[in-house]
């Protein structure tokens, strides 16, 4: 009996299946398999990341959950693997907040520019009552918002010229996320917006059907753009939060002991998913000079002419997102950015 039962448990922990009583039945615990997927490689702060929260479920759940990783856009792009986990045929992700604007269009807030201030502020918003209100928001739409991780003020890279002011945008063909404020943004600018997703940039840039790109500056160096990106101008228009999803699907099959243990390993994960991506960012601008970039900082007069520049697609989105409720995250903001 004993030596069947083994067999059983073993033949059952090969393949584990989402939820399912193993074949002994009422000894053997239930094993759970989270599939976590993201479109950045594994040198990212957002990989290490995920590593953390890995080690974390695996070890607090006795090994009831395994948790398998995948980067590189292996398991598709951020629009393809969040619809994946709303059929529940993945687990987890991580995307930036912009793709998101398709299922819930208040996400938008995020992708106004010029809008936080530092990345404190940035983070206190998010685990603030407001971030929360748009992660619950989630739930109707099959996705689980976990935590929010810290991808980073964004900065444009180009092949074609140095940008310093607006007029230097003029005509340059930019891939952006796909995202109607990004697009805008990019159009108020005088630029020729393409949106893609991100596992297709790459070679974008390569073959020149782009002249550049928006990226905070550990996704520029950890990704290789110098190899195929001569300017960097750090003009950090708009700031990206990740957003940890997790499939509603599975979650709501998660006995409660365990869903306790993932929630945890997403806010351990985050912390020091922001304490490296914050490191990597203060690093890595020096490493793109190094690896060959003219990079450039931006005067106040300069920062300034990006954001008249762009005023009018706040104004636009406004209205768009919902004016009072844009007013209301802007207050928040405020009280942040002066405690
Ligand atoms: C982008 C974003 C991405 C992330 C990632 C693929 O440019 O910044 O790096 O959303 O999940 O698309």
């Amino acid at each position: 009996l004993v030596l069947s039962l083994i067999v059983a448990m073993v033949g059952c922990s090969s393949a584990p299946s989402n939820g399912e009583q193993g074949e002994a039945g009422s000894v053997e615990q239930e094993k759970y398999v989270i599939r976590a997927g993201i479109g950045l490689n594994d040198q990212h702060p957002q990989y290490k990341g995920l590593e953390i929260f890995k080690e974390y479920i695996e070890r607090e759940s006795d090994g009831r959950v395994e948790v398998q990783l995948f980067h590189s856009s292996q398991l598709g792009d951020d629009i393809q693997m969040m619809e994946a986990l709303q059929l529940g045929s993945q687990e987890v992700t991580c995307p930036s907040s912009a793709p998101i604007t398709s299922i819930d269009k208040r996400f938008m807030i995020f992708d106004l520019p010029f809008l936080f201030p530092t990345e404190e502020v940035a983070s206190d918003f998010v685990d603030g009552p407001l971030g929360q209100e748009l992660l619950d928001g989630l739930e109707e739409h099959g996705l689980v918002g976990l935590a929010y991780w810290e991808n980073g003020y964004r900065h444009l890279t180009n092949n074609v010229r140095e940008v310093k002011t607006p007029e230097d945008m003029k005509g340059l063909k930019i891939r952006t996320m796909e995202n109607q404020v990004h697009l805008d943004f990019f159009r108020a600018l005088g630029a020729n917006p393409t949106p893609m997703p991100f596992g297709e940039l790459f070679t974008a840039m390569q073959q020149g059907v782009v002249d550049g790109q928006e990226n905070p500056v550990p996704t520029i160096y950890l990704q290789n753009y110098p190899e195929v990106q001569k300017y960097t101008t750090l003009t950090g228009h708009v700031y990206s939060p990740f957003v940890l999803l997790m499939s509603k699907v599975f979650w709501d099959g998660l006995p409660a002991d365990l869903q306790e243990i993932v929630q945890e390993a997403a806010f351990i994960a985050r912390d020091e998913e922001r304490r490296i991506s914050r490191e990597y960012t203060e690093e890595l601008a020096d490493g793109l000079r190094e690896a060959g970039m003219t990079v450039t900082e931006l005067t106040p007069e300069q920062q300034q002419m990006f954001q008249e520049a762009t005023s009018s697609t706040v104004e636009k989105f406004k209205n768009e997102i919902g004016a009072d409720y844009v007013e209301q995250v802007l207050a928040e903001i405020e009280r942040l950015s002066n405690r």
